[in-house]
């Protein structure tokens, strides 16, 4: 199993975020990877390797070109806002919602802020537009590995990408790296790709990404937005929209499932990836749906990851993983390598 890491995953450290009127220090955080990495090479899972350089016209296929030149050029605008700001933490402070104007674009920094994500929990520093970046080439050098004949490459980064949408960030997260993966594998021949989220939280930048297409199925696992981030999108009546009708899926399920309901719960969404009859798999794998972890709901303990990856690997597919999140930073690489060892173990 070819394990791609993300070497500049550290120069995306921030210092905080803003929580119910209050800054407070960032769950996402660098020694969460660090886990990770440490757990896979103690297991000898795979191949620990380095991205392939990936142009930004890759970029292009999923984002819009407005949207990346804005995260290219934020730290330089930040800093030319007030040379005081080279200290802080970039976070918005108004957004462009309630019938107000998304289709021009602002001068002002913190209005163009506001204008690409929806909420202030999302820091950006110097680094996170070139984290960010190897990031996606680690998810696209597993696809293009899948793609090669690999049955599972896996991409081993942070920031997470799955709250990522064609034009705005937020959940910690600035480029779908999930999204790039699936729209990497229909470029290099897969027909029809799955996107399997089981992240504890709504992939809503995916699911936007996807919602008018019927050569993605977008399929996700989460807790209720009636009560859980991101709120604004991830319930069940969203089922796409144009040729994307019956393409998203989503399985909300209320803080507190623990594991028998939710692998229950993952049956329905393993069985609508097979009606969906894809030539390829994405899955967007977050561990924050473990017991301990500190800003998630739900109950799985560390031995339930082994048999989300049995799980996922008799779907028999050529399938692609990526990063999202997990908070519980102690136990967020046991979980992984977990998933990781119970795929493996099924998929020889
Ligand atoms: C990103 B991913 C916690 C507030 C939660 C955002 C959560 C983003 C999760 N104090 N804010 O899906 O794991
Ligand atoms: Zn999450």
């Amino acid at each position: 199993m070819r394990l791609v890491h993300n070497p500049d995953h550290r120069l995306h450290t921030a210092q905080h975020e803003m929580y119910r009127g209050r800054l407070v220090p960032c769950h996402e955080t660098p020694d969460r990877l660090d886990h990770v990495l440490a757990a896979v090479q103690a297991r000898a899972l795979g191949v620990l390797c380095l991205p392939d350089p990936v142009s930004d016209a890759v970029l292009a296929a999923i984002h819009t070109p407005r949207y990346l030149d804005f995260l290219a050029g934020a730290w330089d605008a930040w800093v030319a806002l007030d040379p005081a700001n080279a200290a802080l933490d970039i976070l918005p402070s108004v957004w462009a919602g309630h019938g107000l104007r998304r289709d021009v674009v602002p001068r002002n920094f913190a209005a163009q802020l506001g204008l690409y994500t929806f909420d202030a929990g999302s820091p950006m520093v110097a680094g996170t537009w070139a984290a960010a970046r190897a990031g996606v080439a680690c998810a696209v050098t597993a696809a293009r590995a899948v793609l090669a004949g690999d049955r599972c490459a896996v991409a081993l980064t942070r920031p997470p990408g799955h709250h990522a949408g064609p034009d705005f960030f937020g959940g910690y997260c600035f480029l779908n790296n999930a999204a790039l993966a699936a729209q990497t594998l229909r470029d290099g021949g897969a027909a029809r790709v799955a996107v399997l989220d089981v992240d504890y939280h709504h992939g809503n930048g995916t699911q936007t990404i996807f919602y008018g297409r019927d050569d993605v199925l977008t399929v996700s696992l989460h807790g209720d937005p009636m009560t859980e981030y991101p709120f604004f999108l991830g319930h069940a009546d969203e089922r796409g929209e144009g040729a994307g009708l019956g393409c998203n899926l989503n399985l909300p399920l209320p803080r507190g499932t623990a594991a028998d309901t939710w692998f229950d719960t993952l049956d329905h969404a393993v069985q609508a990836v097979e009606r969906f009859q894809p030539d390829a798999l994405v899955v967007a794998l977050g561990v924050d749906t473990f017991e301990g972890d500190p800003i998630s709901g739900f109950h799985l303990r560390s031995a339930d990851y082994l048999l989300l990856g049995e799980r996922l690997a008799r779907l028999g597919l050529p399938t692609v993983v990526t990063l999202e999140g997990g908070y519980a930073v102690a136990e967020v690489g046991c979980n992984v390598a977990n998933v990781l060892e119970g795929f493996a173990a099924t998929a020889r």
